[in-house]
């Protein structure tokens, strides 16, 4: 199958980019380096040292596995651009992670809540209308984010909520209660795909994927070339993965506030499958479906807990920090999240385990050096204080 996956050179992109292709797949890659510009902005980095560019990562992978990658360097928001790729690939399947995927950055200022809404939205329409003019029968996977559901004080549904009303019945798209702009622009994603699907019968996966966390997959271990990019500063960096490092470079555990926030959770290698098996088993014309896409549920506090037993295990000592809390979210809520739709599709889960935090100390461990410990305490608060100017 031919699968165009947009942002090719993040996190998720690249090991996915390098799994598709060494399943026999015709992969082409495409990113504009915004999340590498993002980071040097900031002054921090990746803890991996990755290749310079994605045509640098490109010829490693050719070279060690003797498979293609093809490369695009632009910006999805640049609708001639996305046009042209859609004439030139002809893609059957397009795996999109070319978002901006921070909470706190789109949280800094207006510029940074413009910017991720802008970047989000449109990169996304102009992928809707290449795909209603050049390719309407290719399928869209989507990387949307269980934080569109926000913590209801019900259990969330895989997207949909059938709902009774003044004597009335309907099945309705689950409630939206996002925590962060970056949040909502995933919310105004689900609702323009949602659209497109039904006015120009465009077949669509939106898959709420919780936080992810891991680096190492069956390609990135193959050579140090490979690597995926990790990052920990307060604005990159998701919670375990960052718990690691604080581990390792012993920097106590940033527990935000109480530490009874609860996400889901998974492993890179199970995002890499889930996003598989939605391409392997598409849906029909006209339809929008939506996986929530995650294999466990902790609180902060348990992930803490987690990664203080393995630092015992592993012989180092783990502190746990409950720092003032510098978002504005439930600290303590209910949260019961179905996620059957990808199991039933036949998804494998690797749950989180002190073995698997242990091998995540070892790899960090090997990059310690590059580490900037400035970039680790939270600058980015959802609300400023009277006393603080606002940044
Ligand atoms: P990432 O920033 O590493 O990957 C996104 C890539 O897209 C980056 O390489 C970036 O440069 C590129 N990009 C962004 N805007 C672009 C544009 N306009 N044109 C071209 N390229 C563009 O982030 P990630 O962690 O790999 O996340 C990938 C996707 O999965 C994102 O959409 C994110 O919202 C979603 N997601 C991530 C997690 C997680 O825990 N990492 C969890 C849930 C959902
Ligand atoms: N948290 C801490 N300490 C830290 C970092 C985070 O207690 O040092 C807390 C946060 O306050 C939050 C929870 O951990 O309650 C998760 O935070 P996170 O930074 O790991 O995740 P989040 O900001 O929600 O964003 C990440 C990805 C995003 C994805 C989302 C999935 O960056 O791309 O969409 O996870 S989800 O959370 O399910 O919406």
């Amino acid at each position: 199958m031919r699968v165009l996956i947009l942002g090719g050179d993040g996190y998720l992109g690249w090991p996915s980019a390098m799994r598709f292709s060494a399943r026999g797949h015709e992969v082409h890659a495409v990113d504009n380096y915004l999340r590498r510009r993002a980071l040097r902005e900031t002054g921090s980095d990746s803890l991996t040292p990755i290749l310079d560019d994605l045509p640098a990562r490109a010829a490693a992978w050719k070279d060690v596995s003797g498979r293609t990658i093809g490369v695009t360097e632009g910006d999805l928001c640049d609708p001639e651009l996305v046009d042209r790729l859609f004439r030139d690939f002809r893609p059957e399947a397009i795996v999109h992670y070319g978002e901006m995927p921070s909470a706190p950055y789109s949280m800094a200022t207006r510029e940074h809540a413009v910017f991720t809404q802008y970047n989000n939205v449109i990169g996304t329409l102009n992928v809707l209308f290449a795909m209603r003019d050049l390719a309407p029968d290719a399928h869209l996977v989507k990387l949307g984010t269980m934080g569109e559901y926000g913590t209801p004080n019900i259990d969330i549904e895989e997207g949909f909520l059938p709902i009774e009303h003044k004597g009335r019945s309907d099945v309705l798209p689950f409630p939206k209660q996002p925590g962060s702009f970056y949040h909502a622009s995933k919310v105004h994603d689900s609702v323009n795909i949602q659209f497109a699907c039904r006015v120009y019968d465009l077949r669509a996966t939106d898959l709420n994927q919780g936080v992810v966390y891991g680096m190492a997959t069956e390609e990135t271990r193959l050579d140090e070339r490979l690597l995926t990019r990790f990052d920990y500063d307060e604005m990159f960096g998701t919670t375990l993965n960052r718990f690691c490092l604080q581990a390792v470079i012993g920097h106590p555990l940033t527990v935000y506030g109480a530490g009874g926030q609860t996400r889901g959770y998974l492993n890179v290698i199970d995002t890499l499958q889930c996003v598989e098996l939605a391409v392997e088993n598409p849906p029909d014309r006209g339809e929008y479906r939506v996986f929530n896409q995650f294999t466990e549920q902790f609180t902060v506090a348990e992930l803490a807990d987690l990664v203080q037993r393995a630092g015992k295990e592993y012989g180092i000592d783990v502190d746990i920090e409950n720092i003032d809390n510098p978002r504005v979210e439930a600290e303590e809520h209910y949260y019961r999240a179905t996620h059957t739709k990808l199991l039933d599709l036949g998804l494998q889960p690797h749950h989180l385990s002190e073995t698997l935090i242990e091998s995540m100390f070892e790899m960090i461990g090997r990059y310690r050096d590059r580490v900037i410990p400035d970039h680790i305490m939270p600058r980015t608060r959802w609300r400023h204080r009277a006393t603080e100017p606002a940044r």
